[in-house]
């Protein structure tokens, strides 16, 4: 007892603390020393980088493959014997295409009745995909021409790049993509917005996430502005 007295008080002499105030000391060094290592990390690691939230508005008659093709694009995998429903009113699919960007789709339905209702949903979007099946009849490609004339006239799309998708390329009646080009008029389009024209067949398996999220980028490097923070 005496002896561990004597340590004390010799420790006592050379540090000039007790045993409770070297301790406590101790202790403020560890809690000094954590506080200013998070407090740098908080200033120097880099900042996340925003996530930059593309809207894409997909268009097209009904039957033309947007819901399959967006599925395809989703990685999803179709088969003969899961059909999609006809899509009633709208559908969304989102698609994470690098860390920082994420591609929001909106298919709106084909019909004649769902087609009125088309430009209320216009507003805020970055880029329009129009669906057209290239088996279609004579008659039903001149009718998916005046819908697409009819929503490329609205001010709300106005400038807006267009990537044009003919589906089906693998029916023996398909017609080529410059053909379909030619019908829907796309060069009178190109003087006003960027367009790029895509194919697809057997429901987009494999080809259609590829092609599809590279032409958009393309199209969307062309509106520096939007992708500044990309
Ligand atoms: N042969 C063939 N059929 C397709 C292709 N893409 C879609 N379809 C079919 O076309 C029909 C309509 O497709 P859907 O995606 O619902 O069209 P939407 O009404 O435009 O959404 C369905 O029976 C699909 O299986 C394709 O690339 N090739
Ligand atoms: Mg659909």
């Amino acid at each position: 007892m005496e002896q561990v007295k004597e340590e004390e008080r010799r420790r006592q002499k050379t540090t000039g603390r007790c045993t409770g105030c070297s301790f406590l000391c101790a202790v403020c060094r560890i809690v000094c020393y954590t506080c200013i290592r998070r407090s740098c990390q908080c200033c120097f690691s880099p900042a996340p980088r925003a996530r930059t939230e593309i809207s894409i508005l997909v268009l097209g008659l009904q039957g033309a493959g947007k819901t399959t093709l967006l599925s395809a694009v989703a990685g999803e995998l179709t088969t003969h014997d899961e059909e999609p429903a006809p899509t009633m009113g709208f559908a969304f699919k989102t698609v994470n295409v690098q860390d920082h960007l994420t591609l929001n789709f909106q298919e709106l339905g084909g019909s004649e009745q769902i087609r009125m209702y088309w430009d209320r949903y216009y507003a805020c979007k970055h880029l329009v995909v129009y669906v057209v099946d290239s088996s279609c009849s004579e008659e039903v490609m001149r009718e998916s021409g005046e819908a697409l004339a009819r929503c490329l006239s609205s001010p709300s799309l106005t400038g807006l790049p267009l990537l044009l998708v003919c589906s089906k390329q693998e029916v023996p009646s398909a017609i080529s993509p410059a053909k379909i080009r030619e019908r829907l008029g796309l060069g009178e389009v190109e003087r006003e917005r960027k367009v790029a024209v895509i194919s697809t067949s057997n429901r987009g398996h494999q080809t259609a996430r590829e092609s599809v999220t590279k032409t958009i980028l393309q199209l969307l490097d062309a509106q520096t502005e939007l992708l500044q923070n990309i």
